[in-house]
Formats: C-alpha cells, structure tokens, sequence
C-alpha cells in the first residue's frame, strides 16, 4: 500500500465536461454505459509552454468488468488495464483537443458488501461514491477538482422499484418494454463525482415545499421504507428549518427545484450530501415519540441540516483533492452546530461537542493515526473522516469566528462564494477569503490546518507588586506524524473572580486572551482570585491550572458562564475519581458532599445546567487525564465515586425526582431538560442497587409514553439489578422486535453491560434474527458499543476482549473494510493504557498484520500503531 502525499497535488491533464450514464439495474450485473465529453486540460496545456502533456488519460477503476470502449464513436481496442485502472494511451489522443469517449462496463450489486459504489440491499439499489466509490461503479477520473454536467438514464424493473431517483431534475419517465421502464435526470450544476447518487426502490413518500428568500418553489421529497411515513415528519421538518436558517444567518438559498431525501438501512455513515438526493442511515431520518428519544430528534435535525448545508459548503464549492476535507466538512460541521444552537440550546450543544473533542479526538491526536485537520499523508482515504478533520476541523472554524466575530465571519463567507463558486479549493483559499474580507493577517494562525497535537497550556499566577500576574505557557508535545511543533494563535477566554464571587475587570477585548507565541501573561489587579479559563472552549487545548477543590466549587457557584460552571463541574469530578483512583480505600471528606450540594442547588432553577453538572466524566474521558492507565481500576473508581456521591447527595437527589412530573410527551426543550434531570438523577440513585430503587425504575419503565424514558430506565437498570435489567430487555426485545433502529439501541445495551460472562453473551447476540454481519449499524451497535464503551468487558484482565474484537475485525474486514477499520480504533490507542494491556493489545494487533489480503483501510491503522 502506498501513501499519497497533499503535496505531490498535480491539476488534472483531462476535464470531464458532460457525463451521460445509461445504467440498466440487475442484481449481479448491472450494466453501465458512460458517455464522457472530454477535453484536454487548460492547465496540461500551459504547464507545458503551449503544448499538450506527455499524459495518458488514466481512468480509476475498482472491482469493475469492461465489456467495450469506444473513442469518437468508433471501436478502441489500444487500451491498457492497469491495477484496475483502464489507460488510454496518450498518442491516441495526442491530436485532440476535445473527445467523446465511451466505455461499457459491469458491475454485480448484490455482492458488494462493502457498501461503496452500487449496492442492493433491502430490495434497494442505493449508491455512495464520496470518497473514491465512483471507480466502484465506472472508470473515470475519480477525483474531486474534475466537475462534470450528468445525465442520467436508468432502466429498471418497474414493478419491484417504483421510485428510480438520481441527482438534479427529473426530464423523462417512460415505460420499456418487459416490464421495465426508463427514467432520466439532469443535473445542470457541475459536480464532481463522488456527489452523484442513484437510488431504487420501493419505498413511502412523504411530501412538502419550502419557499425560498427570493420566491422560488422547491419540492421536497422523503422516501422513508413502506408503512414508516408516520416517521418521516420530524426530518422533513428539520428539513425546512435548516434551509430558512441558511437563507437567514448566511443568505444562501437553495438552487435546484427539487430536493430529496432517502433512508435506508445499510450505510457505512450517518448521511451523504449527494447533489439533490440526499441519503441518509434510517436511525438519521426516522423517528416518533415511541420510537426515537429526544437524543435521537436532536440527531436527526443537526445531520438533516449538516447535510443541506453541505449544499454551498462543499457542493457549489467543493474541495480540490482529498487532503482539503476539512474545507468542507469541518466548515459544514461548525455551520451545524451554530443551527442547533439556534434551534435548540447552545449549551447543550457546545456541551455535548467538547466532550466529542476530549474524548475522542484528543485520544485520536495523541494516538498513531494523528494528523493535522489537512492531512499531508493518506492511503486510504476513508480513514481520514476522523473527529480531527471534523470536529477539530470545526473548532477551527469556530476560532475564527470568534477572532473575527460574526459580522467578519459573514464578510469572509461571503467572499468565498464570490470568488470560488463553482471550482474546487484549498482550505488556504477559504482562510484567504476570510483574511482578505477583514483585512487581518491570518498567517500564523493558518498553523492550525498544518500541525498535529492538541496544546497544553499551563497557567500560573505569579505576585506582581499590588496585583497579581496569569502567566500563560503553551506546548505541544510531538506527535506520532510530526516531531516538532511551534506556538499556535489560541484565543482563550479568561474571567477572573474574586473569592467573594465578584468579577474582577481584565480589561480584554471580548473576555478573551490571544497567547500567540510560547509564553505570555495577563495582569489581575487583586491578589485573591479564581481564574476561570477557556470558557466555551474557546481553543481546542488541554488547561492545566492547579485549582483547589474550593476553586472548582467557586466557579460552579459563580461563574458568569453556565459553561464553565458545567467545565468546573467536571474537572472537580475528575479529581475526585482521581483521588479514588490512587487510593480505592480513601473515603472522599464529607464536607465536599455539602459544599457540592450547595453549588448544584444554585441550579436548581436552570434544568439544562443542572443535568449537565450531574453527569459524571465517562471512562474514556476521565482516560484522558492519565498516563498508562489502569482501565479496569479507572472505572471501578468511577463506580466508587458514583456509590459515595448517591450515598451523600440521596435526599437532594430524591427531592429532584419528587419534584419532576411525568408528562406526555412532547420534544420541546423545556420537557427534554426535566427528562434530561430525572435520568441523570435516577442514575446516581441506581448506585443505591436497593429493591426499592429497582422497584422505582422498573415502575417507571412500564409507565413510560416515550422512548426517552423507557432507555433511561434501561440504562439506570443496569446499573441498578442485574434481574430488572435482564427482564426489562426481554420486555424491550418483544415489543421492539421487528424495529431494526430501535433494535440498535438493545444491541447497544446489552453490549455495554458490565457481566463475566460478556463475550458468550455478545456471541448469542450476533446469532439474533436482528443482527446481519454486513449491516454497519448493527455491528456499530454490538461490537462498537463493547469495545469503545464497555471498558470492563474489552479490557479483560486476560485480554479476551481485545481477541474477540479481533477475530471479529478478521471476519468482517473482506466484507466492508471501511467499517473494519473504524472498529479498531479503541485498539490502536494503546499506548495509552498499563504496560500488562499494552502486550495484549499489541499481540493482537499483530495478529491482524499478518494476515494476508489486510484491508488498505486496515492495513494503514495497524501498520501506523505498531511503528
Ligand atoms: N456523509 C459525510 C458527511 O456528510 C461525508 N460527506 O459528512
Ligand atoms: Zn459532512
């Protein structure tokens, strides 16, 4: 396997203009016949002083049969097939400037399990093409800066796929003789070809419209399976909210007349922006209050509108070769999270992204697969749709927004379009348009696209005469892609308190602190203060201040951010866990059980911050703080945290239970804050493991009008009574049964379960009638969920849980690659654990080096882990 390099970036030497595909659908051999309008590349011209580049046309193809290719209408024979790949000798074409080529191939839809390119299952062809699945369908130059006009015509059975759906406009429909029919679409926008789609099926259809600013009509469409329209509303709405957001906060409004949206059970990703059709994972888009809890209607609104979106960020301007993901995607993801926040909570929000960035993106950076947000080197490239390029990605972004605020951010948006409507570009471009909008120097901070590593800052306050001195230091430590790093431009926002919770005046433009080089400082004019730092996180960093157990409790009583009373809230938890951690038999001091209690009753009256600071660090955050920790010993002093807080806090807790009615349910974020409250409180009261807590749940569960209420329950059973939960799941199972995204759910639960015997019980589960090997949700439920989330079953002190996520990795990494080589993430990351772990995790991991066929997609994980 070789790497390709970001700076080996070469312009294409042939366009693409005009795309005509005829695809006649057959389960094993669907043919597929492109018509392509080609033409010497401008660039290959120029580059070479006038004359055309000594370049073959070199089509990508994978697993694909060619049957004919013709070149300006007449027979071609003097064709090379290279690695797949169909070259077209550079001598043939070397007197044409434009020319028509055609190629017929096939491709067998219903063995392709790696659900890239075209698939059928579910009785539906459906297709996914980003990054490099359009080869899995047709030669031609897979890459994202060649922009094609497509035309579409697809022959199917017209009984078994009433809905044929491909992107743009739909121009003919007409039926074929043997039952079949012919429909045709049109795209008029360019596009490069990972955004083409086609979909088949036999699916509900739920319609609506949406006007835009300027009056125009667009048809909206949702193809959700038969008899689930009911569960189509909430995406459709999610749907129209997210275009009147776009046109309202960035003015963009949507070009084609119609846009459409299909679910389907088997996908590798939660959705794809396809131009005009999108499709999504059914657990994205389906949904009702019996079905989808409020986590799952937050979900679908925050991917419904990513992937709308997506629409001016990365379709009208699209990224110029892979390295350049994050211009669109970390883009796309901030402009999500700014929609959320709108539509339902910025805390929430905000919260739930900075636990994504500490616990998985910080493990992701200090682990073998670091990379900058534009990686420099790939093999393959589905393994860089990481949380580094999304969500680091979009924390980047954020920071500028914040520097530039949010009328600069608009001018710099607004620039962008301007200039690179239509063409495929550079992360530098878009920093560019912003810099050149605002008249700033974005140099130092264009750092951020190019080095790896999350920075620690370390605070200190030092006496200055009268008043006192923060002084910042930043580091980050080398990375295992990058040995040297340089001061990055963080922005950090600081409020200084003083011990009577009075805010002390910095003087900062904004609350915030620039640290742009190694070291810098702040003077406080007080001598007693609490600095509460990186409010709303405002970099991606690691603080390092050493705050007193007081400190904490300061900043949660009075911080003038509910975020950082929340961020105080569990850095004292860490702390504490820490404490346990060290020493298993240390009773925590019983005066800060009222000290805490005090500061959580100030949030009495503000639910959603309140259910935040009683949320205790999960494992694979509190992970983070550690060096080689000690899995099994982490989460027994997580649990013994959590007994001795339940023991403590009990009657407070209770009150909160007393005073939270049920309701019938509705998602509206008053409600969601009080469900949110009552499952974190009858979580901790779950640590009592008493038959009267047990009998509550279990009360409360076949009472429960929601989904919602009835996983609370499930979850807080868990912990409670084995029996309860095991008898509550059987009840689950049978009412759900026949749900296949509820099921994920079940699957999930049973696969965190803390029990001894865990891996016969997730054998049995992978025998269930629900469960399918090559379905990407239900193993992301069953075996994702135990080996990121179960840390005592997959750290098994006889590491049987790192082998059995092994054999299974072996098992499906023929069958869908992709899907592979997400689950061995929490394998990879082992240097992060106990020297004992690390052997076993590392013998495994050999196991999968040698074997022969590896995956690229594996092959590239494994292989980085073990150097
Ligand atoms: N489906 C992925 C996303 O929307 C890839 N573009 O982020
Ligand atoms: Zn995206």
């Amino acid at each position: 396997a070789i790497a390709k390099k970001r700076l080996d970036y070469q312009a294409p030497n042939y366009l693409i203009n005009e795309v005509d595909l005829v695809i006649e659908l057959d389960p094993t051999d669907t043919i597929i016949t492109s018509t392509l309008k080609c033409e010497t590349s401008p660039h290959a011209i120029s580059s070479n002083a006038g004359v055309a580049s000594e370049q073959d046309l070199i089509l990508d193809g994978e697993d694909l049969k060619l049957i004919s290719v013709f070149l300006n209408g007449s027979a071609f024979t003097n064709y090379r097939i290279e690695e797949g790949k169909l070259v077209i000798p550079q001598a043939e074409l070397a007197q044409l400037t434009d020319f028509t080529l055609q190629i017929k191939n096939s491709v067998d839809p219903i063995n392709n399990g790696s659900l890239e390119g075209l698939y059928l299952s579910n009785e539906a062809y459906c297709t996914q093409c980003e990054a490099e699945g359009f080869r899995k369908i047709t030669y031609f130059l897979d890459r994202p800066d060649v922009l094609s006009v497509y035309t579409v015509t697809i022959i199917a059975e017209k009984a078994a796929f009433p809905h044929v759906l491909s992107n743009g406009n739909l121009v003919e429909e007409r039926d074929l003789a043997d039952g079949k029919k012919l429909v045709k679409w049109h795209d008029p926008f360019k596009k490069p070809c990972y955004l083409f789609a086609l979909v088949a099926g036999n699916f509900d259809k739920l319609s609506d419209s949406f006007t835009t600013m300027s009056g125009r009509q667009i048809q909206l469409e949702l193809f959700v399976d038969k008899g689930k329209a009911s569960q189509g509303h909430h995406a459709l709405a999610s749907l129209k909210k997210a275009m009147k957001w776009d046109e309202d906060v960035f003015g963009l409004e949507y070009d084609l007349d119609i846009y459409m949206v299909v679910a389907v059970d088997f996908f590798n990703m939660g959705a794809m922006e396809n131009k005009g059709l999108n499709v999504f994972n059914s657990k994205f888009v389906l949904a009702d209050s019996n079905t989808a809890t409020d986590d799952d209607f937050f979900n679908i609104e925050s991917i419904i509108g990513h992937e709308y979106f997506h629409n001016w960020t990365g379709n009208r301007v699209t990224c110029r070769d892979w390295f350049q993901l994050s211009l669109k995607e970390g883009l796309t993801v901030f402009r999500d999270q700014q929609f959320s926040a709108d539509m339902f909570s910025y805390l929430a929000t905000r919260i739930s992204q900075v636990k994504v960035m500490r616990e998985h993106q910080f493990a992701e950076d200090a682990g073998p697969m670091s990379h900058p947000i534009r990686p420099d080197e790939v093999i393959e490239m589905n393994n860089f749709y990481t949380v580094t390029v999304y969500d680091k990605g979009a924390e980047v972004i954020r920071m500028l927004h914040t520097l530039l605020t949010a009328d600069g951010f608009r001018r710099g948006m607004d620039l962008y379009f301007e200039r690179h409507d239509g063409q495929a570009v550079t992360c530098d471009d878009f920093v560019n348009a912003m810099q050149d909008a605002n008249e700033v120097n974005l140099d130092h901070f264009k750092l951020w696209y190019s080095q790896s590593g999350t920075p620690r800052v370390k605070v200190e306050s030092g006496l200055e005469s009268g008043s006192k001195e923060l002084n910042f230091t930043q580091r980050t430590n080398p990375t295992a892609d990058q040995a040297d790093k340089r001061a990055l431009y963080l922005p950090i926002k600081v409020e200084c308190l003083e011990r009577s919770g009075r805010k002390i005046d910095l003087n900062l433009n904004n609350d915030t602190f620039v640290l742009d080089k190694a070291n810098a400082s702040v003077t406080v004019p007080s001598e007693d203060f609490v600095p509460v730092l990186l409010s709303d996180f405002s970099a991606p960093v690691i603080l390092d201040y050493p705050y007193s157990l007081e400190d904490y409790l300061l900043i949660m009583t009075f911080s003038s951010s509910d975020y950082s009373k929340w961020d105080a809230s569990q850095a004292l938890y860490s702390s504490l866990i820490s404490e346990l951690y060290h020493n298993e038999s240390v009773e925590l001091s019983t005066s800060v059980w009222g000290k805490l209690e005090a500061a959580l009753r100030q949030a009495c009256n503000n639910y959603e911050l309140l259910n935040e600071m009683l949320t205790i660090p999960s494992v694979e955050s509190l992970t983070q703080g550690f060096e080689f920790s000690e899995p099994l010993k982490l989460s027994a002093a997580r649990s013994a945290f959590l007994v001795q807080m339940q023991e403590n806090l009990q009657d407070f807790l209770l009150e909160i239970m007393a005073n939270t009615a049920q309701k019938s349910y509705e998602y509206t974020k008053v409600q969601v804050n009080e469900r949110r409250v009552l499952s974190a409180v009858l979580q901790l009261l779950s640590y009592s493991k008493t038959p009267e807590m047990a009998a509550q749940l279990e009360k409360r569960f076949n009472s429960a009008d929601n989904m919602t209420d009835k996983l609370t329950m499930l979850k807080a059973s868990q912990i409670c009574s084995v029996e309860l939960f095991e008898k509550l799941m059987l009840s689950f199972e049978s009412e759900y049964l026949e749900n296949a995204v509820v099921m994920d759910k079940w699957f999930a639960l049973h696969a965190t379960t803390k029990s001894n015997d865990i891996l016969s019980k997730l054998t049995l589960l992978a025998s269930h009638r629900q469960f399918n090997l090559r379905n990407p949700n239900k193993v992301r439920s069953l075996v994702g969920s135990f080996a990121f989330y179960n840390t005592d079953g997959f750290h098994a002190i006889d590491g049987s849980g790192y082998q059995f996520l092994t054999d299974y990795l072996l098992e499906l990494d023929p069958i869908n690659p992709q899907i592979a080589a997400r689950l061995v993430t929490p394998l990879i990351q082992y240097k992060k654990f106990a020297k004992s772990h690390q052997e076993m995790m590392v013998m495994q991991l050999k196991r999968l080096l040698n074997r022969a066929n590896l995956s690229k997609d594996l092959y590239e994980k494994v292989s980085k882990s073990l150097t």
